[in-house]
């Protein structure tokens, strides 16, 4: 274990403030987004003065989360933000409610009224505990400087260990200002990290695990995130080929496999899943979930695969997740690194010839029918001619975020990723509008060497159009894409299946997006003709700042894609 890292310096008293940029330095903190307030006055001043934490300033708080979940999803380390008492706290909760229910540790912290304050009608003061306390992992509100050390290190040891997650903090106005031993500041730079504390399974379950691995003539993983969140897609590769197994993934999963393998079969579920995927879960006759909750999109409502016609091994560090859904053979609990190692040494020698035919087949027919959509020249451009284009010219190490609407199913069924590892996610937790653009930028400063490329729609593009400010005070070489269709159209999608086309309130006006985003001085451009977009995308890519393609696409609900629902 490393050693603990001890803040070196002469003084013995810190404030409260300094004290919190310590902590997070501790912990390898480098990069903190968010938004400055009344209340954040002596936090910002102990920023400036101690200067050893970059700060990106944000236009909305919301934002300032969904960055440092972005950030927390591709440096592999605890991503933090700020924003200021009242406001600021409701601001901030949409992206710290994501982080924590798709397993990424984001520390948001907001300042708040004085302790001296409390109820006495002070402006912005409200119940930070019981607002964050349901959606976090774990939460505090500070009465004394004194502890702040504690309660950070706590913070960082509840947000990487065991499934990861959320932590918030609320840092009172006077706590800033009140003293801390300089001695008390110290921390465990391990915790800064996910995951902190791997657990390993019972002996006595991966054998029986094993047994049944042995015995299958079908099997097939599912992985969610937890493969990537625990770095596993080694000991995956390497079971899937003794075993001669498919591995299939959900759309947070998409990472735990490089997709041009013959064992990948995509991305299964009612949301960038389609009947040639289904067909492969149909025919398992194991499935082994890795770090996946089997919830309802990746099941298809718990329908595919179909409860009892397939055994169940389900590994996941969360105790509560095997059997939550589905009755389990063997639940492994533990980090799926160190399940998927230990099934490999137990496996050891085993040697499979799996029939792989099957994905085979039904990944050419998936793709034929995707490719001759792709290469329509139809107008307004089809979804799938922009999949096609950004794969065509994107590297292999580029890093991709979908919105929900037109982009998560689209990219998640028909985007291959061509590398294991996280290149590409989406806010799957509660999906809500808007994330793309912000959780690109904090994507992209923890890892800017890959091209980034954020994919939404115009409804998500009017909840995050302010960020584009933030992308081109710091230059960031990102591109936009907007599936620009005038309409919520996932959810006419849904009035035409569901509500025999009783088409109510989903449509909005058309907005030239590469003209506001023309105003905030990105780069853009709005397209219309399908012979147009590789050129377009291909200047837009090469852009050395921030770039804009507005794609005039075909509604969603025109449109064939890939959502069980509306197939069916
Ligand atoms: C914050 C939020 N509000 C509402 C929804 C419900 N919702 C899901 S998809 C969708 C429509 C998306 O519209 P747009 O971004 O224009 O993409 P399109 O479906 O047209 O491709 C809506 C309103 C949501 N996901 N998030």
């Amino acid at each position: 274990m490393n050693k603990p890292v001890e803040v070196p310096g002469a003084v013995a008293t810190l404030t409260g403030a300094e004290a919190v940029v310590e902590m997070l330095k501790a912990h390898g903190v480098e990069v903190v987004f968010g938004l400055c307030g009344d209340t954040s006055l002596p936090l910002y001043d102990a920023m400036a003065r101690l200067g050893s934490l970059k700060h990106v300033l944000t236009r909305d708080e919301r934002h300032a989360a969904y960055m440092a979940d972005g950030y927390a999803r591709l440096s592999g380390k605890v991503g933090v933000c700020e924003g200021p008492s009242g406001g600021g706290a409701t601001y901030i909760l949409p992206g710290l409610v994501e982080a924590n229910e798709s397993s990424v540790p984001v520390l948001a912290i907001n300042t708040d009224v004085s302790v001296s304050s409390r109820g006495r009608y002070t402006l912005t003061e409200l119940d930070q505990r019981n607002l964050f306390k349901p959606l976090t992992k774990w939460n505090a509100v500070l009465d004394r400087a004194a502890d702040i050390p504690r309660v950070f290190r706590r913070a960082f040891e509840a947000m990487t260990s065991g499934r990861p997650g959320a932590a918030h903090i609320a840092l009172p106005f006077d706590v800033q200002n009140g003293p801390v031993e300089r001695g008390d500041v110290w921390a465990d730079p391990t915790l800064g990290s996910f995951p902190s504390r791997r657990v390993a399974p019972d002996p006595a379950m991966v054998e029986l695990a094993s047994g049944l691995l042995r015995k299958a003539k079908q099997p097939l993983f599912i992985c969610g995130g937890g493969v990537i969140l625990s770095g596993a897609e080694g000991e995956l590769l390497e079971l899937s080929q003794k075993l001669g197994a498919p591995v299939a993934t959900t759309i947070s999963g998409k990472g735990s496999i490089d997709e041009r393998s013959g064992h990948s079969v995509g991305v299964v579920g009612s949301n960038g899943g389609t009947p040639e995927t289904r067909a492969v879960v149909d025919a398992a006759d194991l499935i082994v979930f890795v770090g996946c909750r089997a919830g309802s999109v990746t099941t298809e409502r718990w329908r595919h695969p179909a409860p009892g016609r397939a055994r169940i091994i389900h590994i996941d560090v969360d105790p509560s997740v095997p059997g939550a859904n589905y009755k389990v053979d063997v639940p492994l609990v533990g980090d799926a690194r160190l399940c998927l190692a230990s099934l490999n040494e137990a496996l050891e020698g085993h040697r499979r010839d799996g029939d792989l035919s099957l994905v085979e087949m039904k990944k050419g027919e998936k793709f034929a029918k995707f490719e001759a959509l792709a290469r329509s020249e139809d107008t307004p451009i089809k979804p799938e001619r922009v999949v096609l284009e950004l794969q065509k010219q994107l590297e292999a190490d580029a890093i991709v975020v979908a919105d929900p609407g037109t982009p998560c199913p689209y990219f998640s069924a028909y985007y291959r990723v061509r590398r294991s590892g996280r290149r590409y996610f989406s806010n799957r937790a509660h999906g809500a509008l808007g994330y793309a653009m912000a959780a690109s930028i904090g994507a992209h400063i923890a890892k800017p060497k890959p091209k980034t490329v954020a994919v939404m729609g115009d409804g998500s593009f009017g909840m995050c159009v302010g960020e584009l400010e933030t992308a081109v005070r710091l230059k960031l070489p990102i591109t936009f894409v907007v599936i620009s269709n005038a309409v919520y159209g996932w959810i006419k999608a849904g009035q035409k299946t569901g509500y025999q086309q009783r088409y109510f309130s989903v449509d909005f006006g058309v907005t030239d997006h590469a003209k506001v985003a023309e105003a905030f001085g990105v780069k853009s451009w709005r397209v219309f003709d399908p012979g147009a977009l590789a050129s377009v995308l291909k200047h837009a890519l090469a852009h050395g700042g921030p770039s804009l393609v507005d794609v005039v696409c075909q509604p969603l609900h025109e449109a064939k894609a890939p959502v069980s629902e509306w197939v069916a």
